[in-house]
């Protein structure tokens, strides 16, 4: 039998741009299910396995963390949802190694890929106000996470960009105004 395949829409941004906000508020009016790349690696870690004691290590350090690992977590959850609804995948792909091993694995290309921008500065202090304890919400890891983004998850961006697949919204706004013009994409689509 044939895997079934999963309507996709990929969002991706820096650091603190937005992402969670935002698909927090997309499922509850659109009917589509949220999957958080970086939470499933979060409560990956509370495995207590090897593996989840890397994710724990790669995540404090701001390194993207083995494909294998987080399209198993994404595909599980993705198959176990049994939901026909499309997939808002959150912060995934970071890389093009991540890219074309989802694409390769479970044959599905996005729909469309938010891509939400912002400036390092404005992430900067929306990280360092968030509180809720993320052990890479520290300046130094702020710091190695920006780099990350811009050396590998911007070439994802700029590949998607070429098939015309990218809607870029200016994230340096309120959470209400970038949420208004999310809608209006999503009415379209
Ligand atoms: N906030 C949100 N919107 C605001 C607005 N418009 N104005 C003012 N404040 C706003 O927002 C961040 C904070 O800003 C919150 O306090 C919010 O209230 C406020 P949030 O919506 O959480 O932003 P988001 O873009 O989701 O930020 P997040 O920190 O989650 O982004 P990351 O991309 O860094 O985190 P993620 O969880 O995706 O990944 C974490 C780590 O996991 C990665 O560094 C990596 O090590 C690993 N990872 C992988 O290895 N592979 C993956 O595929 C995914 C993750
Ligand atoms: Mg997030």
């Amino acid at each position: 039998e044939a895997a079934q395949r999963h309507k996709v829409v990929f969002v991706l941004g820096g650091p603190g741009s937005g992402k969670g906000t935002q698909c927090a508020r997309l499922v509850q009016e659109f009917g589509l299910e949220h999957l958080s790349a970086g939470d499933l690696l979060r409560e990956h870690m509370k495995s207590g396995s090897t593996e989840g004691q890397m994710v724990a290590d790669m995540i404090k350090n701001g390194q993207i963390v083995p494909s294998h690992v987080t399209i198993s977590l994404l595909q599980r959850a993705m198959d176990e949802s049994g939901s026909t609804k499309p997939f808002l995948i959150d912060g995934f792909p970071r890389n093009e190694e991540n890219r074309g091993q989802f694409e390769k694995q479970t044959g599905i290309l996005p729909e469309l890929v938010l891509f939400f921008d912002c400036p390092e500065e404005v992430m900067e202090r929306r990280l360092l106000g968030r509180n809720e304890g993320r052990t890479d919400d520290n300046i130094e890891t702020i710091r190695k996470r920006f780099k990350v983004f811009i050396e590998s998850t911007v070439p994802v961006v700029e590949h998607y960009e070429q098939q015309g697949r990218v809607a870029r919204i200016n994230a340096d706004r309120g959470a209400d105004d970038i949420y208004k013009e999310v809608c209006r994409l999503f009415l379209e689509f």
